[in-house]
């Protein structure tokens, strides 16, 4: 027989058995060529009697990993048939067997169910990631999945989009054998033990069990863990479907929905979002030939609530560490935080008892610096005083070893000056993580002007072997995520000046998507840290400090849950903001002060102020050069500052609300508009032109 298949896929034979090999590096994601081959393939196989079975494998490092989310964007003629090539399999007159590994996902696990059977490598994945991109499995998932696992199980696979093991894939049927040796011998012996079995037992003709309860329940969950999100509503109605009419109805309807929520705004972001995040990682003038450190153990200095964070993620991933602090108290302090900290995840399960011990044995706590001297990377971990980081910084110089990478978790201080003390301003970078350390995903690496490219490559190995998302930011006040942050508070505080009430503002920020209002979120981190920050950047830049309502409710002791106090009451020791009478007359009397007549501010101009506010500050931010890409501004601030994925960033929501409808709102608000952001709304383009056409100039 002659190659039918000359696409993406390869054709070969075992005796009677007809292979078809996809070959799309790096995932095998299903883009156009794909269905073509396969469908050749097939067509080719149904008509010769001497195929008994046909066996689909991943050529490479993976099975499909889904659908190619590059080709949602491609007219609907244009994109590659992924339900059809299934529809062809589930049809087939003769068995079909995916041999999986790797990672079989979306629409890859997808057809793996469309196959009659599916065996799989004791190291494979499957699962149904499409919600994390705002989409619903499309290709049938939905109606397949039920009718193998159960509603509930079904629900709870597709709602989290974690892929399983193909361990207890096997014990909830989606698998019929783990191969242990060669994936294709074992797929192609398979295949002939069943090549005879009539008839076919395809999914589709299974009936799907109802549940109500697990439907409801579900339902209500997703109230609460994907608020505002469309997609999650449409799974569960389809999974519910399976369970009430015949396949092909509720795999048409699966059709419309899927396309109803790719072509959503908050498919869009999400979609934004997962390619930003690997941009991220791409630095020009990096490349693989980058050499980079190995490190083997961290010193970490400081034991507060910042250090002993940072330190769990080292010791998380088997990384020792020696962690320093001046006086034994507050060593104990931090060390006793780490224990309880780990003893909690064990208690919920998280994280097994053996494993508690295991880490805390890789910690070596000192009172002494000079205990540095074998750590690859020290992190310093002290409060935000140029002087002590100075300090420090010097004194480190004298016992790190040479090439040891010397950090700074300063989240405003000038990278460079610190690194100025050193003889290795080249060694000096600053790693800002975000609070609570151990648990953020966020990593700001900040680049000096003398940093190496070898520690920038190491910081962002770095950050990927310790499961956070590197962004590589330069250096100014505050980098990237605080910088927009100021902004953003300073705007939200003159829409209170100017009318609004902190609790509408905190609702308005809330219906757009981020789990906390700035008042709610200020008043939990503690409302007098803001405070302090302004005060120490006035003293540096001599200047007075800026008059704000805020910090007069500092000035009554308000500081926030800690106090029982701050923009609002927390009655009895409770977490739950109620607005104080306090306040309220505090911002009256100040507005009488500023004689500001009080004005009404509706939700949605609320939310296009502040979303313009940080658009506006991001823009000023690439233009200074201090982020790369609109994309990396927003990563971090989507996963540093709660920003909903499905809202793609602050950058992404401007350009999707056009970036003249932008500055139309920032000149209402008597703001400055950013050249850049004014220049891209006048030639009506998006960020992610100018971030493409900058990539572009810049190969
Ligand atoms: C779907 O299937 C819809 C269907 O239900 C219905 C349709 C009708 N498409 O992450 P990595 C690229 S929705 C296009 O760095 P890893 C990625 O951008 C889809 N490109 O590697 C990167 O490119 P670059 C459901 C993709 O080893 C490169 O591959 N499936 C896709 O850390 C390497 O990726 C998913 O949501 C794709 N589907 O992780 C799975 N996937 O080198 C999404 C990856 O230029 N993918 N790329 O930066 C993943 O979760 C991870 O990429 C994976 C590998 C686990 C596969």
């Amino acid at each position: 027989m002659t190659d039918p298949t000359p696409h993406l896929i390869r054709t070969s034979r075992d005796g009677d058995v007809l292979i078809l090999t996809i070959d799309n590096p790096p995932v095998n994601a299903f883009s156009p060529g794909v269905p073509e081959g396969l469908k050749a393939g097939l067509d080719a196989a149904a008509t010769d009697d001497t195929v008994r079975a046909v066996v689909i494998i991943g050529g490479g490092r993976t099975f499909i990993a889904g659908a190619d989310i590059r080709t949602f964007n491609l007219p609907r003629e244009q994109a590659p048939d992924l339900r059809g090539t299934i529809a062809k399999l589930d049809a087939f007159p003769k068995p079909t067997v995916a041999a999986l590994h790797g990672t079989a996902l979306g629409g890859g696990f997808e057809l793996a169910l469309g196959c009659t059977y599916r065996v799989a490598t004791p190291g494979a994945k499957v699962g149904l990631p499409e919600v994390k991109l705002g989409l619903l499995p499309g290709a049938g998932g939905t109606q397949r999945l039920p009718r193998v696992v159960g509603v509930k199980k079904a629900l709870d696979l597709i709602l989290s989009g974690t892929p399983v093991g193909a361990a207890p894939a096997r014990d909830l049927g989606l698998i019929d054998e783990i191969v242990e040796g060669d994936l294709l011998t074992g797929a192609v012996a398979f295949a002939r033990r069943v090549a005879d079995v009539r008839p076919l037992p395809r999914i589709s003709e299974r009936p799907a069990q109802p549940d109500p309860e697990a439907i409801e329940a579900a339902r209500q969950s997703i109230r609460k863990t994907h608020r505002g999100q469309l997609s999650p509503q449409f799974i569960v109605d389809l999974v519910d479907l399976a369970t009430r009419t015949p396949f092909n109805e509720g795999h048409a309807e699966e059709g419309v929905k899927f396309v109803q929520a790719k072509d959503s705004p908050q498919s869009r972001g999400m979609r934004h979002m997962f390619f930003a995040e690997r941009e991220a990682a791409k630095i020009p003038g990096l490349d693989k030939t980058t050499p980079t450190t190995d490190i083997r153990r961290v010193g970490v200095i400081g034991a507060g609530t910042m250090g002993g964070g940072i330190a769990m993620n080292f010791l998380n991933a088997g990384i020792p560490v020696t962690i320093v602090e001046t006086a034994q108290e507050n060593l104990d302090r931090g060390l006793n935080t780490i224990r309880k900290t780990y003893e909690a995840s064990a208690a919920k399960g998280r994280l097994k008892l053996e494993d508690v011990q295991k880490r805390l044995d890789l910690l070596t706590p000192t009172l002494s610096m000079n205990d540095l001297g074998d750590a690859d990377l020290i992190i310093e971990a002290v409060f935000e005083d140029m002087a002590v980081k100075k300090d420090i910084f010097t004194r480190l110089d004298a016992v790190a070893k040479p090439g040891a990478i010397l950090a700074t978790n300063t989240s405003t201080l000038d990278v460079g000056e610190i690194a100025a003390v050193t003889s290795r301003p080249e060694q000096v970078i600053g790693l800002h993580f975000f609070s609570p350390a151990n648990i953020m995903k966020l990593l700001e690496i900040v680049r000096a002007d003398r940093t190496s490219d070898s520690v920038l490559a190491t910081s962002l190995k770095l950050s990927r072997t310790i499961g956070k998302v590197g962004v590589v930011v330069g250096v100014c006040n505050g980098f990237v995520g605080n910088r927009m942050l100021y902004a953003y508070r300073e705007q939200a505080s003159k829409a209170v000046l100017e009318g609004a009430t902190p609790q509408a503002v905190d609702a308005a920020m809330n219906a757009l998507g981020l789990p906390m209002g700035p008042y709610a979120m200020s008043d939990m981190a503690g409302l007098d840290i803001g405070y302090m920050a302004r005060r120490a950047a006035a003293e540096r830049a001599g200047q007075p400090m800026p008059d704000d309502w805020v910090d007069r409710v500092v000035q009554l002791g308000r500081k926030g849950q800690k106090t029982g106090a701050g923009v609002y009451d927390y009655p009895d020791g409770s977490r739950t903001p109620v607005p104080s009478p306090a306040v309220d007359d505090l911002i009256q009397a100040y507005r009488a002060e500023k004689g500001v007549q009080p004005r009404e501010a509706t939700q949605d101009d609320l939310i296009a102020r502040l979303t313009a506010t940080l658009a506006n500050e991001g823009a000023r931010i690439l233009e200074e050069g201090i982020a790369l890409r609109a994309s990396d501004i927003d990563t971090i601030y989507t996963y540093g500052y709660g920003f909903p994925a499905y809202r793609g960033g602050p950058m992404h929501y401007a350009s999707e609300q056009g970036l003249t409808t932008v500055v139309q709102t920032l000149e209402r608000h008597g703001l400055e508009v950013a050249p850049l952001l004014r220049r891209l709304a006048q030639e009506g383009k998006t960020f992610a032109q100018y971030d493409a056409e900058r990539a572009k100039s810049q190969t």
